[in-house]
């Protein structure tokens, strides 16, 4: 089939940072075939954290997910790939780290519900939105991997 390239926003939350787990994280998206487009290292104001989640304003969670995530600081990352929001939303595992799939992030390292160290983009809208929360267009740096033609087919050798 065609393929769809995908941008999707990737944060290492403050737990996933204390924990020192930036690096495991990172590397299964490096070693999945996904590309990093932009990273960087930033503690969140309330304004900030707030922004980021304003679609679960109202519900319980809220307050005590927006003084969670600003408690430290975290990790912001795009990275791009064959469908790579599904993907990296697979990759993280349910919400619940006590539930999720041995294989997840959130299954492999946590427990919690509310500290589950890794947030990824559930849809293109909500890449589109949160994206820009965190990177200019010019802090996207688009470049070719040369391992990328290992990773996936085009349509040009075949498609999938
Ligand atoms: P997701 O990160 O798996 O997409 P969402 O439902 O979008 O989960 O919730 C956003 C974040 O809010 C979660 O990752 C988690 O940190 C926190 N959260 C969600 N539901 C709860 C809850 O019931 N208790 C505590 N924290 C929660
Ligand atoms: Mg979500």
């Amino acid at each position: 089939g065609v393929l769809k390239m995908q941008k999707t926003l990737v944060l290492c939350k403050p737990d996933a940072v204390q924990r020192r787990l930036v690096g495991e994280i990172v590397g299964r998206m490096e070693r999945r075939g996904l590309r990093l487009v932009a990273m960087k290292f930033l503690h969140l104001t309330p304004e900030q954290a707030a922004e980021v989640y304003s679609p679960h304003q109202g519900r319980a969670f809220y307050e005590p997910l927006v003084v969670f995530m600003t408690a430290g600081p975290i990790v912001a990352m795009v990275w791009e790939g064959v469908d790579a929001i599904p993907v990296v939303r697979a990759m993280m595992g349910p919400t619940l780290g006590r539930v999720a799939p041995a294989g997840t992030i959130r299954g492999d390292f946590g427990l919690s519900q509310r500290y589950n160290l890794v947030h990824g983009s559930d849809s293109p809208e909500s890449a589109s939105r949160e994206i820009p929360l965190f990177f200019e267009a010019d802090e996207m740096i688009e470049y070719d991997l040369d391992e990328e033609k290992w990773i996936h087919t085009t349509v040009d050798r075949g498609g999938e």
